[in-house]
């Protein structure tokens, strides 16, 4: 049961702020370890469309569509992903308020990939097992990297993720 108090509009401030700074188009609450349905969202050219989505579902699918994702949790790695072309969903907004909304586009591959990630489901799930296993080296590799960088003194080190926050 989600409590629509100033602490929630607080997180969602937070994550809107997290998820600009990153820089990506959405964010869900499992990624900045609130384990809560909370998801935020802005996949306009300019910015300016901040969404929220709080215990959001997808009432109605149609169509299908293959379009190349990418995911903070999976930094630098992008595949195409086949999903639902056009979403119907509900949800509540910051206030409780339910609102029902379609989906196409971009708008709908995000929604349907922060949900996921609210079920603890990622996009590279869908990939074959040979692209994960590749994928699980690279990220290992930028792991090692990024350990080693950490070693180095700070002035050689680069800089520290803009957010601040491990997503
Ligand atoms: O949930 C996440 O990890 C955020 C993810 C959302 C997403 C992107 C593309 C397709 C589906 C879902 C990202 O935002 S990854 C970064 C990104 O794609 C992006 C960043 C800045 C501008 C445009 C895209
Ligand atoms: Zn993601």
């Amino acid at each position: 049961m989600q409590v629509f108090d100033a602490a929630l509009e607080r997180l969602v401030a937070d994550m809107l702020e997290t998820m600009y700074a990153a820089p990506g188009v959405g964010l869900a609450g499992t990624q900045v370890d609130v384990h809560r349905q909370v998801i935020v969202m802005d996949t306009s050219a300019d910015k300016s469309d901040p969404q929220v989505y709080i215990n959001g579902q997808i009432l109605e699918r149609e169509g299908s569509e293959v379009s190349e994702e990418g995911c903070l949790s999976v930094p630098n790695v992008f595949e195409p992903v086949k999903r639902a072309a056009r979403v119907r969903a509900r949800a509540q907004d910051a206030k409780g308020q339910v609102f029902e909304r379609e989906l196409t586009g971009l708008a709908a591959v995000c929604l349907q990939h922060e949900l996921d990630h609210l079920s603890g489901k990622l996009f590279v799930d869908y990939l074959s097992l040979l692209k994960r296993e590749f994928i699980r080296r690279k990220l290992e590799k930028q792991r090692r990297e990024r350990a080693a960088g950490r070693e180095r003194p700070a002035s050689k080190a680069g800089p520290a993720h803009p957010a601040g926050r491990v997503i």
